[in-house]
């Protein structure tokens, strides 16, 4: 690709420069070489000039973005298809890309990234490539084209357009003829292959190709060919069917990208931006965009990078390449990918909004799924909640507080001035000279002032990132006093606290490699927010509600209404036994402030149930505690070499006789160690004879959530068992924070 050959050609240029102490010849670029003879100190200082591509940069400035989940699977209301459904089960009968363009818009969503195909292998878009696209679905009597109704609409308001084309097909493994692992030998092949495509080309690629590499490759053109500018091509890691052996041909994968789209950047397992490693929305408290690489990014088999440290100075030292890689934070709206039925969990404006703040303001692009629904539009609660936190957004970042203050600094560096940070050009920035690691930053403020949010912001388009550690210290009472700490910045790095009021503020960059730059420091007070009631019940069945905020009343409902001042207040435990809805509201101020309702479904409670036999009881994780209703404790069986491998199985007797419609397995909270992957579930009504269910928890792996699985009837039992037949990882453990039943 043309931004390769760019990072070669400066990659030459820097081995013909002869480095000097201050090395201010030395070209910046997205990709540098470690030399053999380069010490530690010799590789901290070259991740000074790693810096991103103008289309990283730019992608990087959109901040947050939309994911959209669509397809065969919202009509089936599952997580993962099987690439066998009838495409007549496709048929939305509102669709309106109008509808998710505003509502993105409003949220203050920049980019719309569709599943044009997902691991299904359905098309959202007529191809010529299989059958298994809208051309076959009865919406719109087979002439409707999904991608093309997005992109119309979001041309319309200026949202640029991602697509997501997963590699795995499973229409291509099971249908017949399907191109998927059939064995085929590459051969030279025209893209487009079909003959109307060629005639409207304006050029016809050849690549050597086996079958599925062409189908691909086909679809690729069409989505990058037809439809104008895209601005960020999706390749999905995940394969709901591993064992069928067929290789991607990536190189020509990203050829023909970089032939038609240029300037589209290549996410996961692509060169150009890194998933962030989970699918839960969890961050990095480090997150760094200059990544140790240990070979040369062109054929390089980009992992998943999942673990907590990827650019620290420890990780640095093993370097045979330092490469620009940013990170981008995906995780759902709701409960799930795809759209199920309105009693799928919904994130809470307060959940929304605390992940924009850990993703955009920790260096990542914030890349949210919203889940159009079988109408096809996004849900009404979804679309009100998003608005909701746009809304939050734009108004606490209205007004920098730190505008007309007047900035100094120790050693600056000529030309790098502290007041560089105030003038909202983010080319320009404060740099002490090289060689001082750390640095202060004063800043006399026009006035007193209050705030309660920091915004830092490094000129990572020519310096890269560097900012490691830092402080900001208020003036207060004839002295300093530290409100906040943080560690690295990068792009952005956003820092809440509470309320600070003084007309004095400092910067204490404390770590930092070669030397820092900050081209950004801004205050701001943004709204506080009371926070949202909480809502448990124990095993006893008792129901307690808290909230994080100081001295606030909580009103309860039980009937499904919305609670008010008026509903019963919350001021001891209570019991609920048989489950329910129990929705809560938290109120300040005699009613003035309100949370936002927090709705919580329960179903039966385990108070009657025992564990009639287990297959593992270790001290701490017994099976017990798999039906403790408390998701943060867990059966686990045990980790040691030789230790017992699957099946694993717990029988628990629920003490009455219930009818069920359904069993619940919730993961463990944290890690991913024995989470199951295969199941077995049986019911019996006598203790003898059992019913069972075999199945697998599609996509737990990277999305490990509650999991509700429907049995399509209700079944009598009394005794239930639960059977793991294989965990993600494929190795011996099982854990189980909580397993459940559906009787509602
Ligand atoms: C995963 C897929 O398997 C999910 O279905 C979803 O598309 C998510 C974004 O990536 O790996």
């Amino acid at each position: 690709m043309n931004k390769y050959k760019a990072s070669i050609f400066s990659l030459f240029l820097m081995l013909l420069i002869a480095c000097g102490p201050e090395h201010t010849s030395e070209k910046s670029s997205n990709l540098i070489t470690v030399n053999p003879g380069d010490d530690y100190n010799e590789i901290i200082r070259k991740t000074s000039l790693v810096i991103p591509t103008s289309q990283q940069y730019d992608w990087q400035q959109l901040e947050f973005i939309a994911f959209l989940h669509f397809g065969p699977n919202t009509f089936g209301a599952v997580e993962w298809g099987n690439g066998k459904e009838d495409p007549s089960v496709f048929n939305p009968t509102e669709l309106d890309a109008g509808q998710w363009i505003s509502v993105i818009k409003d949220a203050g969503m920049k980019l719309a990234m569709i599943t044009a195909k997902h691991h299904d292998g359905f098309c959202l878009w007529p191809t010529t490539t299989t059958p298994h696209s809208v051309k076959s679905s009865p919406w719109k009597d087979g002439q409707g084209d999904v991608l093309g109704d997005l992109v119309k609409a979001a041309r319309k308001e200026g949202i640029k357009i991602g697509v997501y084309l997963s590699p795995a097909d499973l229409s291509e493994i099971e249908r017949e003829g399907g191109t998927y692992g059939n064995g085929s030998v590459s051969k030279p092949v025209k893209i487009p292959s079909d003959p109307e495509l060629q005639k409207k080309a304006d050029k016809v690629y050849e690549y050597e190709l086996d079958d599925y590499n062409a189908l691909f490759m086909n679809q690729l053109y069409e989505v990058l060919y037809q439809y104008g500018d895209v601005m960020e091509v999706w390749f999905d890691g995940a394969n709901p069917k591993p064992g069928t052996s067929q290789t991607y041909d990536r190189a020509a994968w990203n050829d023909l990208i970089g032939n038609l789209q240029p300037d589209a950047l290549i996410a996961i397992k692509g060169p150009d931006v890194r998933w962030c490693g989970n699918e839960a929305g969890h961050t990095r408290a480090n997150e760094w965009s200059v990544l140790p690489v240990p070979m040369h990014p062109d054929g390089y088999e980009w992992p998943d990078m999942m673990k907590d440290d990827l650019g620290s100075r420890a990780k640095l030292k093993e370097a045979k390449f330092l490469y620009w890689y940013p990170a981008e934070t995906n995780t759902s709206i709701r409960r799930g990918w795809f759209y199920r039925d309105e009693n799928q969990y919904v994130k809470t404006v307060e959940e929304v909004t605390d992940t924009w703040y850990r993703s955009v303001g920790g260096n990542t692009v914030f890349l949210l799924n919203l889940t159009p629904d079988r109408r096809g539009l996004i849900p009404d609660k979804d679309a009100q909640t998003l608005r909701e936190v746009g809304k939050i957004i734009s108004n606490s970042f209205k007004e920098n507080l730190a505008k007309g203050a007047k900035a100094s600094s120790t050693n600056e560096d000529s030309g790098s001035k502290a007041s560089n940070v105030l003038d909202g050009n983010q080319e320009t920035f404060w740099k002490p000279i090289n060689g001082s690691e750390s640095a202060d930053l004063l800043l006399i403020l026009d006035g007193e002032k209050e705030f309660n949010r920091l915004v830092l912001q490094e000129c990572i388009k020519t310096q890269g990132q560097r900012i490691e550690q830092f402080g900001l210290d208020i003036w207060s009472g004839g002295e300093w006093a530290e409100v906040t700490t943080g560690t690295v910045v990068g792009y952005k790095n956003i820092r809440r606290f509470p309320m600070m009021k003084t007309e004095k503020v400092r910067l204490r960059v404390l770590a930092s490699r070669v030397a820092p730059t900050l081209s950004t420091f801004e205050l701001y007070k943004a709204p506080e927010m009371l926070s949202n009631p909480r809502i448990v019940r124990n095993k006893e069945g008792y129901v307690s509600i808290s909230c994080k905020s100081p001295d606030p009343k909580i009103f309860y409902t039980l009937d499904g209404s919305e609670p008010g001042l008026s509903s019963l207040e919350f001021k001891a435990p209570f019991n609920l036994p048989d489950g329910g809805e129990v929705k809560a509201v938290a109120v300040i101020k005699g009613g003035e402030e309100k949370s936002e309702t927090v709705v919580e479904r329960m179903d039966i409670s385990t108070t009657k149930w025992t564990v009639r036999s287990v297959t593992s009881n270790q001290k701490g994780y017994e099976g017990e505690k798999s039906i403790d209703g408390n998701p943060n404790t867990m059966w686990h069986t045990p980790w040691e070499e030789n230790a017992p491998d699957h099946p694993h199985t717990i029988e628990i007797d629920l003490g009455e006789t219930l009818m069920l419609k359904g069993f619940s397995y919730t993961p463990r909270t944290s890690g991913l160690g024995g989470v199951c992957k295969d199941y077995k579930f049986e019911v019996s009504e006598d203790g003898a004879k059992w019913v069972a269910k075999k199945g697998s928890f599609g996509n737990i792996k990277n999305n490990p959530v509650k999991q509700e699985i429907l049995f399509g009837q209700s079944i009598k039992a009394k005794h239930i068992r639960f059977t793991s037949l294989s965990n993600v990882n494929n190795d011996a453990t099982l854990s189980a924070a909580e397993i459940g039943v559906i009787t509602r």
